[in-house]
């Protein structure tokens, strides 16, 4: 499907040596997330998409842009970058909100996603190079569980079909828990680990035989639609080939959602599925987790509709460490708003300190596990000195529009 605009990303001249650290949920220490591109390659990343049945909320904007900021800083270390991202435009709990409001699920998918795409606009996230529905891609999973069956790692619970994880043995777990916190968690998290006649409590479903007015395709697995795993591993591994550079998501998808695609991947390919995993920290409002089922919510269009700068909000979102679970409060954008202003007012001096030491440091921060707490600190030190250089302003404002994502001008 049609993504967005991509905003134009100034090239700063600069450090391509100084690796890119991120820590790796999986293995639990910092990588360099480059250590697997081969030269003059792109680095391959795959960032799970919403589930368009409401607007995205200031949680779901914080994690697009911490993997914005990763897109940056790779590119900036002089690699191209090649960005999947899917959308759940079939969905449970998409299906149910459409029965409330009345509307046809996919009419209400396409106005979610169309709104998702002008927050994304506004807020100058790169666009992925493939923006991919998971409507538009049941061939492709309808032939991964096809696979599955001739391995003999499908099987039927009445007319449902189900991954047999046994067959996936050696597969790079991403979430280190254990089985009965598993088992909790699945089911919290879409899973039915209740079901009897499956082999193993936590074996996902892959194919849902059609229920009820559910939206249904035709296959050779019957009328259904897919499970939610095998549907990422479908879209990512048809985009970006196996053992492809990073998924990632917010930390609510280590598991059973990343943790089911590297089983799944790994049991079609017999290769990683991601060689790196990713994850950030859980945006909250009113003492709880921001979340569509529970109501607390701040819309980034809301506050885009009530005249907010979108690089206000952009600034206040990346306050935050990527992997801090935090609290939203309305002071975070009131904050920014100023901090933006004394930005604008400092790239627009006639001389200013040079630009060339204070860049370094923000890149330095942002290759660091993508601290941007620490970059925005070196640009607040950079405003507030005196230096003599002229065109120093503009100097910066280029590595803050490339680095960064804010438009200063
Ligand atoms: N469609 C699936 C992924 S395949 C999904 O999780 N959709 S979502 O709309 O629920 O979430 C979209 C992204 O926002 C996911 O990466 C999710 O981890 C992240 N996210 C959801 N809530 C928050 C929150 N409160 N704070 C930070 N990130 C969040
Ligand atoms: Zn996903």
């Amino acid at each position: 499907m049609l993504s967005w605009a991509e905003p134009i990303v100034p090239v700063v001249p600069g450090d391509d040596e100084q690796p890119v650290l991120i820590f790796d949920t999986a293995q639990g220490v910092m990588v360099n997330l480059l250590d697997h591109v081969a030269q003059g390659e792109a680095f391959r990343m795959y960032v799970c998409g919403i589930t368009p049945y409401d607007a995205a909320h200031l949680g779901h904007a914080s994690t697009y842009l911490a993997f914005d900021l990763v897109q940056r800083t790779v590119r900036d270390a002089g690699v191209p970058v090649r960005y999947v991202q899917n959308v759940t435009d079939v969905d449970d709990p998409l299906l149910e909100r459409a029965l409330l409001t009345g509307d046809h699920w996919s009419d209400l998918a396409e106005r979610e996603i169309q709104r998702f795409r002008e927050d994304m606009q506004a807020l100058r996230v790169l666009p992925p190079d493939e923006f991919i529905g998971v409507v538009e891609s049941i061939p492709d999973v309808v032939q991964l569980i096809e696979r599955l069956k001739n391995a003999n790692a499908a099987y039927q619970v009445e007319q449902d079909w189900y991954f047999d994880l046994s067959t996936a043995s050696g597969f790079a777990a991403v979430a280190d828990v254990d089985r009965a916190t598993m088992i909790d968690v699945f089911g919290q998290r879409g899973g039915d680990p209740q079901r009897p006649g499956k082999r193993d409590a936590l074996d996902p479903l892959l194919w849902m035989a059609a229920r009820g007015d559910d939206p249904r395709w035709e296959t050779s697995l019957g009328s259904g639609r897919p499970g939610w795993h095998i549907e990422c591993v479908a879209i990512a591994a048809s985009c970006l080939g196996t053992a492809f550079d990073l998924q990632g998501g917010g930390s609510d998808l280590t598991f059973p959602h990343h943790h089911m695609c590297s089983a799944l991947g790994h049991a079609l390919a017999g290769e990683p599925f991601a060689t790196h995993y990713a994850h950030t920290g859980m945006v909250a409002l009113h003492g709880e987790k921001m979340s569509k089922s529970k109501g607390n919510l701040e819309f980034v269009s809301r506050l885009r509709q009530t005249g907010a700068d979108p690089m206000a909000i952009r600034l206040a979102l990346i306050t935050q460490h990527y992997r801090s679970d935090w609290e939203w409060t309305p002071q975070h954008l009131t904050d920014a708003v100023s901090k933006l202003a004394m930005w604008r007012e400092a790239v627009g001096r006639t001389s200013s300190p040079d630009a060339s030491i204070f860049i370094g440091r923000i890149r330095a921060a942002l290759r660091t596990d993508l601290n941007s707490p620490l970059a925005l600190q070196v640009m607040d030190e950079w405003v507030s000195s005196t230096g003599e250089s002229a065109g120093a302003g503009q100097h910066m404002a280029s590595a803050v529009d490339a680095l960064l994502g804010i438009d200063l001008t």
